[in-house]
């Protein structure tokens, strides 16, 4: 069972940009650029937003981060230059895969 919606945060250093041409071309068109939340972080973050919280903390990988809503960044809590945009949209939207792990 996927849920509808699905939370998302940006990566960089895409493979697509390899081929420079047309990297800008592929992230407008497919908006690769995106990598979709582990389920329970997505699930946690579509919890707290529906809530109508201002923002969510999150514990990814040992680091707490902060999702915030009204930016639509996550921030790493104890180095906010650590930034990243964050984005809610349907669950079957194109993305470079799931919490670090490609789709191909
Ligand atoms: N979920 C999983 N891993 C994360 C998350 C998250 N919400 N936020 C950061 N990291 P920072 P490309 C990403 C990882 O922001 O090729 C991707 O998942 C982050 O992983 O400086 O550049 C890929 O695994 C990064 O490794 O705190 O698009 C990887 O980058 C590390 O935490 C490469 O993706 C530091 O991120």
């Amino acid at each position: 069972f996927e849920e509808e919606y699905q939370w998302f945060y940006e990566g960089r250093n895409g493979w697509w940009k390899y081929d420079s041409r047309t990297s800008q071309d592929l992230e407008a068109i497919y908006n690769l650029g995106w990598w979709q939340y582990d389920q329970r972080t997505s699930h946690e973050l579509e919890t707290a937003y529906k809530q109508g919280k201002r923002n969510c903390e999150l514990l990814i990988a040992g680091f707490l981060y902060i999702a915030d809503f009204g930016s639509m960044l996550q921030l790493r809590r104890n180095d906010p230059s650590r930034r990243r945009k964050i984005k809610r949209d349907l669950y079957n939207v194109p993305k470079k895969g799931v919490a670090g792990l490609r789709l191909i």
